[in-house]
């Protein structure tokens, strides 16, 4: 009874009780100064930046297919853990050896340090914030050991004889004020962290007027505004996805903690490497430019069969084969490596980015200026192409180079160097494992092959014939195309495949492939009970 009571509260215990208060202390106070300073330079987004960083595709890949685009969260819940577990130990061993446990303490700081200072667009200086982090941290853990340590030489009051009751119970009390001194120190403590990590949070929250800069801000009219969308794009059957998709449901995938922010009057796009000659774009050149707008839909590679990390939206943008014709690409150049303010960077077909699609520097999206997580101010937009080898959100260099020559983010984490969109289908009524009356049931969907187009969508229940689906109109071979069917349900479990068929006339692959290396192929598949 008294080793497990001890187990549970004994000093060792709350040696890494006090572990964890230290490291709360740790990052809250780096939190706090970190509000006057670069907002992605606090200790957790720079640990959990370069996690990002050094993430292989398969883990990628994992995190993106069973979190979605709640793989952040998922994240800092594993980081919470991670230092939580860390804390403890450190705890322990700082009770146990003081020395060891600073050692300990003082390591983890220059990890912190060297996350922070190592990301892109960081200075020296933002390493201050963890630094003073690091130093009230060590600070705290002295201050809850010492109430620890007496309890320790307080401890062996029990093996007392029967002739020092007296001491046993002086030594009892004594115990008594060093555990209510340590949980009052904790306490305070702990108190004190949380209200220096919140009113960090808030304070660079207020300091920021980015979000006020944006919705100040007005974008110009398209010289060539979008071509009208013919009436009848969205399917007819209820439940299927918007053929527009607003904003704030726009699927959101990217390697950035903390939305970066940019002010536009900093903002400037540099075009540069084998070109006759450097362009530097402002902000400025593009609001008085002569914009387009189009709508495209984007994808990404990490999109699985049947997945929903796709989106259609009109963008406002000057033309990317513009920005090229004054930077004029030497001869060799096949490549165009563009670089986002946070360190990420995509390898795009110089051809791609010189023919006749609407491929962009993009301001607005949906008659709006791009949402800060979807790349405020400017970012790239390239119809035909996954995101990951194109859509550059916060894109501040352009470089022409060779494939040859240069990798992009991706790239050089296990994925392929280009990726043109593969043609896909998606069922999205019934949803998979739906239990339907029998009789007409309505199904429909989305499919998309950017660049080619859709030209047909086919439907096949319980390995039965291939039947048409009716297609719903087509805005432009960039965007997707939705689809309606009428199925006659008879009771029992069915399968319901789909697939499509491109403009070129090829039927899409029944090949399964996996999301890496450049993006998932195969016929999704739906289960259906019919009741
Ligand atoms: N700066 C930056 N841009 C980025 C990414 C990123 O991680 N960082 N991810 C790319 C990927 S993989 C995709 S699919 C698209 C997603 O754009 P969205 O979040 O606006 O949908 O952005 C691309 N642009
Ligand atoms: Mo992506």
């Amino acid at each position: 009874m008294t080793t497990l009571r001890n187990r549970i509260t004994g000093p060792a215990a709350l040696a890494a009780l006090a572990g964890v208060v230290a490291a709360a202390v740790v990052l809250a106070v780096a939190e706090l100064i970190g509000a006057f300073f670069t907002a992605r330079a606090t200790p957790l987004f720079a640990l959990g930046s370069t996690f990002i960083d050094f993430t292989p595709p398969k883990l990628k890949d994992f995190a993106v297919a069973t979190f979605g685009t709640n793989n952040k969260a998922a994240l800092f819940v594993g980081m919470g853990l991670t230092i939580t577990v860390l804390a403890c130990v450190l705890g322990v061993v700082a009770y146990r050896k003081w020395v060891l446990g600073v050692l300990g303490v003082l390591f983890m700081g220059a990890v912190i340090v060297a996350c922070v200072v190592t990301r892109s667009g960081v200075s020296g200086a933002d390493a201050i914030p963890s630094v003073l982090g690091t130093v009230a941290g060590l600070l705290a853990l002295r201050l809850l050991m010492a109430p620890l340590w007496r309890l320790k030489e307080v401890k062996p009051w029990p093996e007392a004889p029967a002739d020092q009751a007296a001491d046993a119970d002086a030594l009892r009390g004594q115990e008594g004020t060093s555990r209510r001194r340590f949980f009052a120190a904790a306490g305070v403590t702990a108190v004190g962290a949380g209200i220096a990590g919140t009113g960090g949070r808030l304070l660079s929250a207020a300091r920021s007027n980015i979000t006020k800069a944006r919705e100040a801000l007005t974008l110009p009219s398209p010289a060539k505004p979008a071509a009208a969308v013919p009436a009848g794009v969205q399917s007819p059957v209820p439940g299927v996805t918007p053929w527009l998709t607003p904003n704030n449901d726009f699927y959101r995938i990217d390697t950035a903690l903390s939305v970066p922010e940019i002010n536009i009057n900093d903002w400037k796009l540099r075009v540069h490497g084998l070109v006759d000659q450097e362009v530097t774009l402002t902000f400025q050149d593009l609001l008085d430019a002569q914009l387009i707008e189009s709508h495209v839909t984007l994808t990404c590679v990490s999109n699985p069969v049947g997945g929903n990390l796709a989106g259609n939206a009109k963008w406002l943008g000057f033309p990317l084969r513009e920005v090229l014709a004054r930077a004029k690409p030497k001869d060799g150049a096949d490549m165009v490596l563009s670089t986002s303010i946070d360190g990420f960077s995509a390898s795009t077909p110089l051809e791609v980015l010189q023919d006749d699609r609407d491929a962009m520097l993009a301001i607005g999206m949906n008659g709006k200026p791009l949402p800060l997580e979807h790349g405020y101010p400017v970012r790239m937009v390239v119809p035909g192409l996954y995101g990951f080898v194109s859509a550059t959100k916060w894109v501040v260099d352009l470089e022409v180079t060779r494939f040859a020559d240069n990798k992009a983010y991706w790239t050089n984490r296990g994925w392929s160097e280009r990726g043109p969109i593969k043609t896909m289908a998606r069922v999205e009524v019934p949803k998979s494992f739906a239990k339907v009356p029998a009789g007409k049931i309505a199904m429909g969907g989305t499919a998309w092959a950017q660049t080619r187009g859709i030209t047909k969508v086919e439907i096949q229940v319980d390995n039965g014939e291939w039947a048409e689906a009716t297609l719903s109109a087509e805005a432009s071979t960039v965007t997707w195309r939705q689809w309606s069917y009428q199925w006659d349900a008879t009771p029992g479990p069915h399968y319901i495949k789909v697939r499509a068929t491109d403009g070129t006339g090829e039927v899409q692959t029944d090949q399964r492939a996996d999301p890496v290396p450049d993006g998932a192929s195969g016929w999704q598949s739906v289960m259906v009970t019919v009741q």
